[in-house]
């Protein structure tokens, strides 16, 4: 397969004036007509040279003759220079009812759909298919009335009617110039809710959320996240929508969460179907995520979009950037962040450093699928929210304000955006743009010493880049490091900042308030704003009167490994005392990290794992606080809890999950004997029997309810049959779900049983059933393995539904480590059996699933043999797709 360079960028040959799509759906076949104006776009006589894949192509007409002046391969149709302007008449044959890997136009639950982005397009039709080449749309659809009465595409419905033999049509038209890869169609039995929402110069636009019948009473959620949307992107950014309507479809085949296709995003059902009785609050808060993000995308990707699929990140980073400041504005601004830097250290982090690393503008790449990733999303995502604290908020906003005034209908780079944000601010971000072509999570040590005498603090930061593959050496970033000194009454202190500095009180770079309110912010403190730009750099702090606990990279305001010479007294004391909550939570995390640490230290030179008696105690202050009644719930539940196992295997040069897993557990225990009253009596006061809301505040409560289960669960005598009668009384699916899953790791008839009523319960539910499949197969239990064989050949599991295969495979081999890196190597024979049956039926599905597997080098020695072995026997494989073959090769390399 080949590379593709982002050096070798060159703008298209030919650009198109506007297309017209008629697209005919026959059972079996599918007749697409395209009809296209081209503009010659360079100086010489370039043919033209069209995307095409797995097309049956029928007849090719220039200017209104037919012709076979044209070369056909299995990727291109190319026509000897037709002019410099001319119209093209290409007629192709498509099978969306054999298309099993979920990309162009396929069937999913007995609907047609599309899924264009990166390149579906060329599946459809023969066709420019590159995010630069924009274009407007026009688009027939016709079907068979009964089998799909509801026919959907881009902008706004001009024409619909009848065409008799009981077929119709309908016709829609988008005035406002796109890629080929926002290009959608839905056609089938589908039913829908409606609402409105009046944008800011007080036009209607109407909305509709598209199901299979009977889940319609599952959209209201959906519906209501998405006028929120429409209503803080106003707010926020000043942006306003633009087109008649709004579709939103939901489909339970789907590789990815969303697709954000202009006024019509097509939404895998898992990401809008959500009611209290089969929907964690987990599961509603990311309903509302994901509906914003595609939603904010309207600006940040479909009017501005990318010039090339090398700047994915422009729109990916900043959407994901967009749609966490509007969780955090919904809900509570801290909880989001601990919740994003948990998911960034746990799934970035690992990318960051293994075979795959790449930047968030990755330079070169086989297949593009294996580039949507979590460091052009979420790293990407924190590049721009380090531009937002740079700027502060007023001049983050001037600067998006220009970003679409000079780009609105274009199609632009990294560069581009970066330059609109410098050009309006007149911040300098020339060093800061290394940050979108060099891989790796920056490393920062901080170092503090105060100078009694003199009444001074000197801090000391300094940074390395990791060496990653492509790029050995690193030049120094800039770092924006956000400080508070903390005096020993607990207060931050009030400083003379080092000169350039400004003082910025927590919360000042957050977006403003929504009229409604709903965003909370009660931190008090002062912190200040350093700029890390070379290897080494001191700040001194004058005026310091006591000597101060130094509280390091406050929010997390910059995607890097910390680390300090602060003892565990003053962590415990940060624990306490910080007033930046995230720096709070974190306190208590490296807490946790360094006596695990320590502890697995022991276990490996063959010694036996205690829990340090302090941390016991500080955990003891941290129950206080969860059971005082004003407590913040739901970020005491992160405070309780113990950091994952993906984030202890980082801290380790070579990872033994079973130490691990065992070390982790042995503290659990001996926190649950110690404090089991004081659990239970906080288990027992968030169980108050109320009815059921999903308001902050309740789902606080549900959180920390949880903890306190789990806790319990993993004490002496765990309590089993709380955990029953809990599943069995519950109300909403956060409570039922929570006690399954410490069910699903007992083994004994209770889990059986539990197992058994849940799947009656929920048959009709296919959501639900996933998640009946990836608990068990989440289960760090040695029965794991076996039930896994069995789940695999279960009447309701399928390979050809990527929710059900993730619900399986990769909740197996991402959230259970232990079972997956069982010693004989069979977890890992489950999953490259899994990969090698999916290669052909679905590649994007396949390459994702070999995540897993790419660290393979930072095992046990008997570990990283077998991984090795299991990726060579999938590189052997007959017909192996470029996805699969791309990230096989490099994590092999
Ligand atoms: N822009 C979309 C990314 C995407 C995708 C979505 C569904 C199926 C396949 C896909 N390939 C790429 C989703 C988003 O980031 O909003
Ligand atoms: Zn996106």
């Amino acid at each position: 397969p080949k590379t593709i360079l982002l050096k070798d960028y060159q703008p298209p040959k030919y650009k198109v004036a506007d297309v017209h799509l008629d697209i005919r759906i026959f059972a079996g076949k599918t007749l697409v007509t395209a009809t296209t104006r081209f503009t010659k776009n360079h100086d010489g006589a370039e043919p033209l040279v069209l995307n095409g894949e797995r097309l049956k192509l029928v007849s090719v007409a220039i200017n209104g003759a037919a012709t076979t002046n044209y070369t056909v391969d299995d990727k291109t149709l190319t026509i000897p220079h037709p002019g410099n302007e001319f119209t093209t008449v290409i007629e192709t044959e498509i099978c969306p009812e054999e298309n099993t890997a979920l990309e162009g136009l396929y069937m999913s639950g007995g609907n047609y759909c599309t899924q264009c982005e990166a390149e579906g397009f060329r599946t459809i039709t023969y066709f420019p298919d590159r995010p630069d080449v924009m274009t407007i749309f026009t688009t027939r659809v016709e079907g068979d009335k009964k089998t799909c009465p509801v026919l959907l595409s881009n902008g706004n419905l001009i024409e619909d009617g009848d065409c008799g033999d009981g077929r119709h049509y309908a016709i829609w038209h988008d005035p406002f110039p796109k890629p080929c890869y926002l290009f959608a169609l839905v056609a089938g039995d589908l039913v829908h809710i409606r609402d409105s929402f009046t944008t800011m110069s007080g036009r209607i636009v109407d909305l509709r959320i598209y199901v299979r019948a009977g889940d319609e009473n599952q959209c209201d959620w959906a519906m209501e996240s998405l006028k929120r949307s429409m209503e803080w992107d106003e707010k926020t950014y000043g942006r306003e929508y633009q087109l008649d309507r709004f579709n939103i479809v939901a489909v339970s085949d789907f590789n990815m969460g969303a697709m954000e296709n202009t006024s019509l995003n097509i939404f895998n059902t898992a990401l809008v179907l959500a009611r209290p009785e089969t929907a964690t609050d987990m599961d509603f808060e990311r309903v509302e995520g994901v509906i914003a993000h595609e939603y904010f995308h309207n600006w940040t990707g479909n009017r501005v979009t990318c010039r090339d699929w090398f700047q994915l990140s422009l729109k990916e980073g900043l959407t994901v950037f967009r749609d966490q400041e509007f969780t955090a504005d919904m809900n509570s601004r801290g909880v989001k962040r601990i919740d994003d830097v948990v998911r960034l250290r746990n799934m970035q982090f690992p990318e960051d450093a293994g075979p795959m690393a790449h930047p968030i503008r990755p330079d070169n790449y086989i297949e593009i699928n294996n580039f949507y990733t979590l460091t052009v999303y979420e790293k990407g995502a924190e590049v721009i929210r380090m531009q937002h604290t740079l700027l502060g908020d007023d001049k983050y906003r001037k600067a998006t304000d220009l970003y679409f005034d000079r780009y609105d209908g274009m199609a632009v780079t990294c560069d581009d955006f970066l330059q609109c944000m410098q050009d309006s601010s007149g911040v300098d971000l020339s060093q800061f743009k290394l940050w979108y072509s060099q891989a790796g999570t920056p490393e920062v040590t901080a170092e503090g010493h105060y100078d009694a005498a003199a009444k001074t603090y000197h801090l000391t930061l300094s940074q390395t880049v990791p060496p990653t593959p492509g790029q050995p050496d690193k030049k120094p970033m800039h770092i924006p490091v956000m400080v508070g000194l903390v005096g020993p009454n607990g207060h931050d202190l009030d400083v003379t900042p080092p000169p350039s500095v400004i003082p910025a009180k927590a919360g000042i770079h957050t977006n403003q308030t929504m009229d409604s309110g709903l965003r909370r912010n009660d931190e008090k403190g002062v912190s200040y704003l350093l700029e890390l730009k070379d290897s080494k750099q001191t700040f001194t702090f004058k005026n310091v009167a006591v000597k101060p606990v130094p509280s390091i990279l406050r929010g997390f305001s910059a995607p890097v490994k910390l680390h300090t010479n602060l003892s565990d007294d003053d962590y415990r004391f940060l624990m306490v005392h910080d007033s930046d909550g995230f720096n709070r939570w974190e306190s208590g995390q490296i807490l946790a990290l360094r006596m695990m640490g320590r502890m697995i230290d022991t276990v490996e030179s063959g010694g036996a794992a205690v829990t340090d008696p302090a941390f016991i105690d500080s955990y003891g202050l941290m129950l206080d606080q969860a059971n005082a009644s004003n407590a913040d719930r739901a970020l005491m539940a992160r405070a309780l809890s113990l950091p994952d196992l993906a984030i202890i295997a980082q801290q380790r040069k070579i990872v033994d999950p079973d130490t691990i897993f065992t070390v982790r557990r042995r503290v659990l225990h001996d926190l649950a004997a110690r404090y089991r009253d004081q659990i239970q009596a906080i288990y027992d006061s968030c169980n108050t029997p109320t009815t059921y809301s999903n308001d902050a505040e309740s789902a606080g409560r549900r959180a920390l309810k949880n903890v306190c289960l789990r806790l319990l669960m993993n004490g002496p005598n765990p309590p089993v049959s709380l955990a029953r009668q809990q599943y069995e009384s519950a109300n909403n699916m956060t409570d039922r779900v929570a006690a399954l899953s410490v069910l699903a790791e007992t083994d004994g008839a209770d889990r059986d049983a539990v197992f058994a009523d849940f799947f009656k319960r929920f048959e009709q539910y296919p959501l639900v059933i996933d998640k009946w499949f990836s608990l068990q197969a989440s289960a760090p239990i040695p029965s794991t393995l076996d039930r896994i064989a069995t789940l695999k050949d279960h009447p309701a599991f399928s390979l050809l539904n990527p929710n059900r295969v993730r619900s399986l495979f990769a909740a197996f081999a991402m959230n259970n480590p232990v079972c997956f890196h069982a010693k004989d190597g069979r977890g890992y024979d489950i999953l490259t059996n899994a990969i090698i049956a999916l290669n052909t039926k679905n590649p994007q599905i396949a390459a994702r699933l070999l995540g897993p597997l790419r660290e393979w080098r930072r095992y046990t020695p008997d570990r990283q043999a077998k991984m090795k072995a299991a990726l060579e026997r999938i590189l052997a494989q007959e017909n192996l797709s470029p996805d699969v073959f791309e990230i096989v090769s490099k994590t092999l390399k």
